[in-house]
């Protein structure tokens, strides 16, 4: 038993110490490539959750101040500017493996995130899900802010011992003020699984638009794993109808295995800009990058742009965690003045910010040369950008 003034000391260094990691400036890492920003700090770290969340901090009841519920990981984060902050619902994992969302806020959007009082209480469902996570928060044309979710279920068929067959559904729950939230049924499609479904934005000829990303096993993507589009009439009954995939696996790129969306697309004046994550198999286990691909604007179908490989992939201290060499996003904010926010969480344990500017994007994604499918070919991309340096030099 500690004294209670021992107690009260470190839980006063407690507080001290979260209170300066939350209160401690960020600046802008350089970076050569000039398409965006990194910055030196992670926005949010397990330690950035609120100690009345993890300690009991009545000295009678814990007086060895132990923490009672651990947090594992914070990451792959929604987001969305509200009332002029920059909100991002956060994955939050317990030491159970549980995940479940909380409100992160901050008023610069790169450093100050602050969590709201207490995590997000979704609305229950028949049959109750075992596991939460990745959502991404949309305002949609009809007023509401959405937030859809993988959610998880063991896999009733499971043969006996089978541990770990489980189906993961989107599950989708919609407010007007990130604190009370509505619950929708799960979303009906023609896939056994599906994993990071997104909505559109828009109404098209007044149908809500979903990209799916359907599998046919938990894990085993058989031949799904690529981004599908599907349509809903009405949200209340979200049966996704005319799915077909619109950005599918491909041989020998960075999504050869797997092919998800990150957060809803950007209207932009060239198109839709698109922020994904492409997973392929190496000798050291999967590597998940970010890529950026555009959909016209009159046929959200259509990809009209794709630059080849990746836009961002684990650098330094990103690279490891606890399931390394993953960067995975699912959360950006461009604000009106045209700068973006890219929130990015790496290797499933914490989150970053990068910044860039939606002028910038479009140059990234408009002038930078396509998979041109072939060794060869990208010897032939590099030969015509110094072909026309050289004939820049003679000019100038
Ligand atoms: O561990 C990497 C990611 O794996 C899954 O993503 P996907 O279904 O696209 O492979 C998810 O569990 C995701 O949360 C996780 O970051």
């Amino acid at each position: 038993m500690t004294s209670n003034t021992d107690f009260n000391s470190r839980l006063a260094s407690l507080r001290l110490s979260q209170e300066l990691l939350i209160e401690k400036k960020n600046n802008e890492a350089p970076q050569d490539h000039g398409i965006y920003c990194r910055y030196m700090n992670p926005v949010l770290v397990s330690a950035h959750v609120p100690l009345e969340w993890r300690f009991d901090l009545n000295h009678e009841t814990n007086p060895f101040l132990l923490e009672r519920i651990g947090v594992n990981a914070v990451f792959n984060a929604g987001a969305i500017k509200y009332q002029g902050k920059y909100c991002l619902a956060v994955r939050v994992e317990g030491y159970d493996r549980k995940s479940y969302f909380a409100i992160a806020e901050s008023e610069t959007g790169i450093d100050g995130f602050r969590f709201r009082p207490r995590p997000i209480t979704l609305p229950s469902i028949d049959p109750p899900e075992v596991n939460v996570y990745d959502m991404r928060l949309v305002a949609h044309d009809d007023g509401y802010i959405y937030g859809i979710y993988c959610a998880e279920r063991k896999d009733p068929d499971a043969p006996a011992g089978d541990t770990s067959q489980a189906i993961a559904a989107a599950a989708m729950v919609r407010t007007r003020d990130l604190d009370h939230w509505e619950r929708l049924p799960d979303l009906i499609t023609q896939a056994p699984q599906q994993r990071n479904v997104v909505l559109h934005p828009e109404f098209v000829d007044g149908r809500y638009c979903l990209y799916t990303r359907p599998q046919s096993g938990f894990i085993e993507v058989g031949s799904g794993g690529g981004i599908g589009l599907g349509f809903v009439k009405d949200i209340t009954n979200p049966v996704v109808v005319d799915e077909r995939f619109i950005q599918p696996r491909r041989y020998h790129t960075i999504y050869e295995l797997k092919n998800g969306l990150g957060p809803a697309p950007i209207r932009t004046q060239k198109g839709w800009l698109h922020l994904a994550h492409g997973v392929r198999n190496t000798a050291a286990g999967l590597r998940y990058t970010l890529y950026v691909f555009m959909t016209a604007t009159d046929d959200i179908s259509r990809v009209i742009y794709q630059p080849a490989g990746y836009f961002m992939a684990p650098e330094g201290s990103e690279r490891t965690g606890d399931v390394s060499n993953v960067l995975f996003s699912s959360g950006w904010i461009a604000d009106d003045d045209g700068k973006l926010f890219i929130y990015y969480a790496s290797s499933d344990t914490r989150m970053h910010v990068a910044t860039t500017t939606i002028s910038q994007m479009i140059d990234y994604v408009t002038n930078t040369p396509p998979d041109a499918g072939f060794s060869s070919g990208s010897v032939k991309n590099i030969n015509e950008l110094i072909d026309r340096n050289l004939i820049n030099r003679q000019n100038g």
